[in-house]
């Protein structure tokens, strides 16, 4: 009895997602990890309009991320998730880049959004 209750249950949010998904107003959640001195993925692609959510963790210490052009910025700390829910209203690539110094190759920890048209 319990286990054709959970079936259901189950096949119920299956179908809710996919019609969530068709409505296509779910941001998407991308996963940016940060560590010395280096983000993962150090590109990511996205549409213009579509509202999304960076999910950014750290690996190892307290970093920085900075999007000037959609006027982001937060610290990633370890242990914990950040989510930054934006959208991205310009087709261009755009850079980011860790604010937090940490270590010798800080100046050199970016990455790029890029936004399709
Ligand atoms: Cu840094």
């Amino acid at each position: 009895m319990k286990r054709r209750v959970l079936v259901a249950l189950l096949l119920g949010s299956a179908v809710g997602g996919v019609v969530r998904l068709e409505a296509a107003e779910q941001p998407g959640e991308i996963k940016i990890s940060a560590k010395k001195f280096e983000y993962h993925p150090n590109k990511v692609t996205v549409k213009a309009g579509q509202p999304v959510v960076l999910v950014l963790t750290s690996e190892d210490r307290i970093h920085g991320f900075k999007m000037p052009d959609f006027g982001l910025r937060t610290d990633i700390v370890p242990g914990q998730e950040t989510r930054v829910t934006f959208t991205p209203d310009k087709p261009g690539n755009f850079s980011f880049f860790c604010d937090v110094f940490c270590g010798d190759g800080h100046e050199d920890m970016e990455g790029t959004l890029v936004v399709e048209a």
